[in-house]
């Protein structure tokens, strides 16, 4: 299996994590949408990353889209989103906040790196920035510190996406989620040193 894609992108990251959860061997290519334009669009025609090659040749895009297939051959009888239900839908609104975050994150800063000065309408940026900051208050209101993880006593596609989103928002935009999120940071800092996060880290 091949992961095409860097690990500072939190779609590649959100993968490259589950892979390791679910303990399945792969390699990686590190290919960005922008550095590496060519190689990229040669595997997904819409030039993002992640793909996943599978072992039979098939290339598989989207994180989304990924991960439901990894769920699907590797998460047995636990899935990190669950197969139907109440847990299920918990589980994919966190996703789908988190996931919209880094979308919104990724506007605001493909508006500043790949806008002509006279053109960046700081307005929007700001705007977007607001989103993230708000989807992410929205995860610390159900951080409960005493439990290990956001939902159901183990890890699931909540905490992966949370982490990744915070990074991005720590990282990516000088959100200062140690104050803004104390809670939530607290999660990701603990989550931070499990295998599958800390094996997955990019180099800074
Ligand atoms: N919805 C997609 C988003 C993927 C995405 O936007 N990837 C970024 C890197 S973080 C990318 O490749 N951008 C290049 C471009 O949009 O041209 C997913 O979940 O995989």
């Amino acid at each position: 299996m091949l992961l095409i894609g860097v690990n500072r992108s939190p779609y590649t990251r959100r993968v490259a994590i589950t892979l390791k959860a679910y303990d399945v061997p792969f390699e990686q290519r590190d290919l960005s949408g922008f550095a590496n334009r060519a190689e990229v669009r040669a595997r997904n025609p819409l030039g993002r990353i992640p793909a996943l090659v599978l072992d039979d040749g098939e290339t598989l895009i989207d994180s989304g889209a990924i991960i439901d297939h990894l769920d699907e051959a590797h998460g047995r009888n636990r899935p990190l989103t669950p197969a139907s239900g109440t847990d299920r839908r918990a589980v994919l609104r966190i996703a789908a906040l988190m996931m919209g975050a880094c979308d919104k994150g990724l506007q605001a800063a493909y508006m500043r790196n790949h806008t002509p000065a006279e053109k960046i309408h700081q307005p929007w940026i700001d705007d977007c920035n607001a989103q993230v900051t708000n989807a992410l208050a929205a995860v610390e209101a159900l951080v409960d510190p005493a439990r290990p993880y956001l939902l159901l006593g183990r890890l699931t596609q909540a905490d992966i996406t949370a982490f990744v989103a915070e990074r991005l928002a720590r990282l990516g935009l000088g959100i200062d989620t140690e104050a803004g999120m104390p809670r939530l940071r607290a999660l990701t800092r603990k989550l931070a040193v499990e295998f599958p996060f800390s094996s997955t880290e990019p180099p800074t």
